[in-house]
């Protein structure tokens, strides 16, 4: 399916007047119920995902069960010891909680092309007029629970409701394993008789500020007067009583898609050393190549920037017949484009920069003459992978050794 652009798309929605529709979806427990799914003799059981037992860790997770002992994410598990004995620690794997996210979204994405992740085990999915293909909303939010259960075996909660603040408050409230639908025209009314701490944003501090100002509940914060909480809260008083009032149209946006990559470097003393500022463009060329590569994507514009002594910046571009995600590539157009510029303007550089933009979908050059691209590239991917796991500085190829090392 291929996405309407947002705006089309909402207009069009406004013109037929169908009440807004935002789905929130938060998984339960998230690391726990990963660690239960994997072993079922768990269920059931006080469990926390945290540090090593007697360790100096603090619980990441807790279940439901544990929770009943007053248990919570953020204390330490010294504490959570005392209060429960009897729990099962589990220092958990974060790659398993990588890959159940995956599946999460993916299963997500099956529901509306609107998507956005609000971290590992939630996000919304604007779901306006989608109503015919599942009767309701509310059914189309018992399937997606189904699939979570069948698929991953784990329990979600989902809310729906006009706006993307009030349908996660609404999953919030129902929690464990809950579907709570807020219907169209009550978002304000669903949120005014709740403790103002279940606001997204409003934290402990915030919320111990509010009780002095004697609001209690997120209907109280919705009555005061915008600007009394102006000078207790700056700009960010003007967010809360938006959120407090169920006033918020933010878009449900999906991650925005990168357009460039690009890295500089300011210098400690300007310098005018042809071979100095190679080299740097080199070390930085390799930094904007493995970003390219780790996107799976090739460029054909490089751009060079500087800044000359006396602050004028100054941006040079190049476009290539084919697209590149190779180091050698784009280092080559970059000097050219360096050694263009320091001879026109003939002044000390305090900056430089490279990236490259204009992406193309990656063709596997399939040049039977020669096949250098390949092996180049292949060379790439090795590198990447091994500074991936041994840091940047583990590999340093010939060009980038600069003076100092
Ligand atoms: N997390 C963490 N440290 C914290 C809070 C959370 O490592 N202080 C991790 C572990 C959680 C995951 O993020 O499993 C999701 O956080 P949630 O706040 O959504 O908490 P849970 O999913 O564990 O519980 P629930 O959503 O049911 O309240
Ligand atoms: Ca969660």
């Amino acid at each position: 399916m291929v996405p309407l652009s947002h705006h089309l798309w909402r207009e069009t929605v406004a013109s037929h007047e169908v009440p807004r529709r935002v789905i929130h979806a938060d998984l339960d427990a998230f690391f726990v119920s990963v660690e239960v799914a994997l072993n079922p003799e768990l269920k059931g059981k006080p469990v926390i995902v945290g540090g090593r037992p007697g360790g100096r860790g603090v619980v990441a997770s807790a279940s439901y069960e544990a929770r009943a002992f007053g248990i919570s994410a953020g204390m330490p598990i010294k504490t959570a010891e005392r209060l429960c004995p009897k729990a099962v620690f589990i220092q958990g794997n974060f790659n398993r909680y990588i890959e159940a996210s995956k599946k999460f979204m993916a299963i997500l994405a099956d529901f509306s092309p609107f998507l956005e992740p609000g971290g590992l085990d939630e996000a919304y999915l604007e779901v306006t007029g989608f109503e015919s293909l599942h009767g309701t909303i509310k059914n189309m939010a018992e399937k997606i629970k189904k699939r979570v259960r069948d698929e991953l075996n784990l329990p979600v909660s989902i809310g729906i409701a006009g706006c993307k603040v009030v349908a996660k408050v609404a999953s919030g409230a129902s929690k464990p394993n809950g579907l709570l639908e807020v219907p169209p025209g009550e978002d304000k009314v669903f949120l005014a008789p709740l403790p103002v701490g279940k606001l997204p944003g409003v934290g402990k501090k915030t919320e111990a500020v509010l009780k002095n100002l004697g609001v209690r509940t997120i209907g109280n914060l919705a009555e005061m007067p915008e600007d009394a909480l102006k000078s207790r809260f700056g700009v960010y008083a003007s967010y809360l009583w938006h959120m407090a009032n169920a006033d918020d149209d933010r878009p449900v946006e999906p991650p925005g898609e990168v357009k460039s990559v690009s890295r500089e470097t300011t210098f400690a003393e300007d310098s005018s050393q042809i071979e100095f500022l190679a080299q740097t463009l080199w070390r930085l060329t390799e930094e904007v190549g493995a970003d390219l590569r780790s996107y799976d994507r090739m460029a054909r514009t490089v751009n060079l920037k500087l800044r000359y002594s006396d602050f004028t910046t100054i941006t040079r571009s190049m476009t290539l017949k084919q697209g590149t995600d190779g180091d050698n590539d784009i280092y080559a157009t970059g000097k050219a484009l360096l050694e263009r510029a320091l001879t026109a303007i003939r002044m000390p550089v305090r900056l430089i920069g490279i990236g490259v933009s204009g992406f193309v979908p990656k063709s596997i050059q399939l040049d039977l003459l020669d096949n250098r691209p390949q092996r180049l590239s292949d060379l790439y991917r090795v590198i990447d992978n091994i500074r991936a796991k041994y840091g940047f500085e583990a590999i340093k190829t010939g060009k980038g050794i600069r003076e100092d090392d």
